[in-house]
């Protein structure tokens, strides 16, 4: 994993902003070593295993054991990638945070609870590595229709649209364009070991579910938060 450090002129960084731009997301294939990824997917196994065959999900790398992804967010090469693609799309120097990770491991009757729910993240950009994929019944595929808005300027500019989007009837329309087939919406088949870009905040997106006795995981951090700094946030959190 030494890409950036081999993109000394950000020729690939640039690539890759362009690309999640024009085509609502960005791919490098093959991002962790088998080895690696070998590794992450027995602790999946296991672990969704432990929960008698139900969806488990890791917030932070503290319970991740040895595997790669608790060094991920560290790793040099991978912070710069983040880092330049933001800076690139954003046109401001990236913040000097870290990322919000988590792993979702789902599997058996709880996997549909995890999916098909449309939201924005809260941070601009998502990065996204497959760990687990179906291999047969519901394809788990990402969706996403891509830029539905911009960066807002305030904390409540984002909530309203977060409100717009988090109920049943918002939820019904959008599950409805899905089903009939909307051209609007990406459906991405993800390949485990592949690192995935999108601009989590200004799309919306979900996951499609995987059958009960399937498993899909995901791993996501996602990157840089623009109302960090927001006082309405802060006192909204407090209660
Ligand atoms: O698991 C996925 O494919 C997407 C999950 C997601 O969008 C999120 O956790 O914010
Ligand atoms: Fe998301």
């Amino acid at each position: 994993m030494n890409f950036v450090s081999r993109d000394p002129s950000g020729t690939l960084v640039g690539a890759l902003a362009a690309q999640i731009d024009a085509n609502g997301y960005a791919v490098i294939e093959d991002y962790v070593a088998p080895d690696e990824l070998r590794g992450a997917r027995a602790f999946v196994a296991d672990a969704i295993a432990a929960n008698g065959g139900e969806y488990v999900g890791f917030t932070g790398t503290e319970r991740l054991g040895g595997t790669f992804l608790a060094d991920l967010p560290e790793d040099p090469d991978f912070v710069a990638l983040c880092r330049g693609i933001y800076a690139r799309a954003v046109g401001k120097p990236a913040p000097e945070v870290g990322f919000y990770q988590i792993l979702r491991c789902l599997s058996g009757r709880g996997a549909r609870a995890h999916s098909m729910r449309f939201h924005y993240d809260s941070y601009v950009l998502t990065a996204l590595i497959p760990i687990v994929v179906p291999e047969r019944g519901s394809p788990g595929r990402l969706i996403i229709l891509p830029s539905t808005r911009g960066l807002r300027r305030t904390y409540l500019g984002n909530l309203v649209d977060k409100v717009l989007v988090d109920n049943r009837l918002a939820q019904a329309l959008l599950n409805v364009a899905y089903r009939r087939g909307s051209r609007r919406m990406i459906r991405l088949s993800l390949k485990p070991g592949n690192l995935y870009f999108f601009w989590g905040y200004r799309s919306l997106h979900t996951n499609e579910p995987c059958d009960a006795d399937a498993i899909r995981a995901t791993a996501l951090l996602h990157y840089a938060d623009p109302h960090a700094d927001s006082r309405v946030k802060r006192a909204l959190r407090r209660r």
